[in-house]
């Protein structure tokens, strides 16, 4: 087969492949792909998927089978991580919409474990959901088609060996695959933190000294850490899923760990600040700045300055994301348990994608870390950083008896945000305080309350003013 037969040989397979995929007639004007608009073609394509028996037909069966009572057996430690699907109504900047979660809760709760560890995954389905759903754990090395869907009133497990550390996603793998993206992108996804074997690496970061030698400076493998997860919203009018704007990669809202602009100062913040709970320490949109909205408040993330800051970030969404943040460096990009760049402006996360980014923030001040697209950062991929106390609030907070003695960053005083702080590992500094924040339901809210986690909202009314 000579090259240019091979070529067009690609060409139409790949044609008959979509066009067979996409039920659609046939055309030439197909081949080119630049007149083939599935949401605006007349079949339901899901409904043809869903007749041919769901993608699972069409997909290699030769995975591993997995026996929990095996792997329970190895010697090996076993994490077990439960989770429930269940539809619930979840707030966005619009209104509400209907969310469909792992245990009440986007992102679903966050398993942590080490590279090595048996993790037994159970799914559990309340009598009353609407729909089954699956799981995929990408830490795992299993398909999901071997998990299946679990009907509502239903539960199952499936165990495996996390053999590789980094940062995985998991996700609802839908009904058999089907409505697999109507359900990741209502809200059913999180991640699994697999610590390295033998711990995080030393952080070097090179500076240079006052004559312009090279100083390097080694921080600890031992970090203060927070998760990050981006993701879309593409949804119609009264807050259903739309598959059509997914299509054409037009989402309604960027959401970070599930809010749009979650971690920015709210009332609290600006009344410490500027005396007046009106007014913005970012001059930009602030629309989870109420003390009513609970545990959905936006929540500033709160820092040392000097201090080792480990990021875990996963891209669980549809659209690219270019992690930067304004007025930093970022000190290291690790993949998998291997540095990837150091000293690096930007570094990008296509869907699917995880790293780990370590960085000191040498000065104190106030950063925003975005999705540098535009339409990201402004439809909701700004989160904000404090280090130290660039507000001078110290013997504001020491006068109002707020804190007994001046503090090296705000999460003292304030704590920071329950959904951002990922559970601990063998190298996690641990936050000084965590408050509730997130996009729970009440119930889970509720249950963090129970479990010590700071319900700001409560306990700010009942400060002493600040000078
Ligand atoms: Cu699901």
């Amino acid at each position: 087969m000579n090259k240019r037969f091979t070529m067009i040989f690609s060409v139409v397979a790949v044609a008959i492949m979509g066009a067979t995929l996409f039920g659609s007639t046939y055309t030439q004007t197909q081949i080119t792909g630049t007149t083939l608009d599935v949401s605006n073609m007349d079949v339901d394509v899901m409904q043809q998927i869903r007749d041919m028996g769901g993608l699972r037909l069409v997909m290699p069966q030769a995975f591993a089978e997995t026996d929990c009572a095996v792997l329970e057996a190895s010697g090996r430690n076993v994490v077990e991580f439960n989770l429930t699907g269940e539809s619930v109504e979840l707030p966005y900047l619009g209104g509400t919409f209907s969310a469909m979660t792992f245990s009440q809760q986007v992102p679903g709760p966050t398993l942590r474990v080490t590279q090595g560890d048996v993790v037994k995954m159970t799914l559990t389905i309340p009598d009353d959901e609407a729909t089954a759903h699956g799981n995929d754990m990408h830490a795992s090395q299993i398909s999901s088609t071997n998990f299946g869907s679990v009907n509502p009133g239903e539960s199952r497990t499936f165990c495996y060996i996390a053999e590789s550390a980094g940062v995985f996603k998991y996700h609802c793998s839908g009904v058999d695959l089907i409505g697999m993206d109507q359900h990741v992108l209502s809200g059913m996804y999180g991640i699994a933190i697999v610590d390295p074997a033998k711990g995080y690496k030393k952080l070097m970061v090179e500076k240079t000294s006052g004559s312009g030698e090279l100083d390097r400076q080694f921080h600890d493998a031992d970090a203060l850490e927070f998760q990050l997860q981006y993701n879309q919203l593409y949804l119609t009018d009264d807050g259903m899923y739309d598959q059509g704007a997914m299509f054409k990669h037009q989402n309604t809202a960027t959401v970070v760990n599930g809010q749009q602009f979650g971690y920015f100062p709210n009332m609290l913040h600006n009344l410490l600040v500027n005396g007046d709970t009106n007014i913005n320490i970012v001059k930009v949109i602030q629309p989870w700045n109420d003390l009513d909205l609970m545990q959905y408040q936006s929540q500033p993330l709160y820092v040392e300055t000097g201090q080792h800051v480990r990021f875990f970030v996963e891209n669980q969404g549809n659209e690219p994301v270019f992690w930067h943040i304004v007025g930093e460096i970022i000190d290291r990009v690790s993949q998998g348990n291997r540095v990837q760049s150091a000293a690096t402006e930007t570094w990008l996360l296509g869907g699917s994608q995880n790293m780990i980014a370590d960085v000191v923030f040498d000065e104190p001040g106030v950063y925003i870390i975005v999705n540098h697209d535009y339409a990201a950062i402004y439809t909701g991929a700004a989160t904000v950083v404090v280090a130290g106390d660039p507000f001078d609030l110290n013997p504001r907070l020491v006068a109002a008896g707020i804190i007994p003695e001046p503090v090296a960053s705000y999460a003292y005083a304030l704590g920071n945000p329950s959904d951002a702080v990922p559970p601990m590992g063998m190298n996690s500094i641990a936050h000084p305080a965590v408050n509730i924040h997130g996009m729970y339901t009440d119930e889970v809210a509720s249950e963090l309350k129970a479990d010590g986690v700071i319900p700001l909202w409560e306990v700010i009314p009942t400060l002493p003013p600040v000078p």
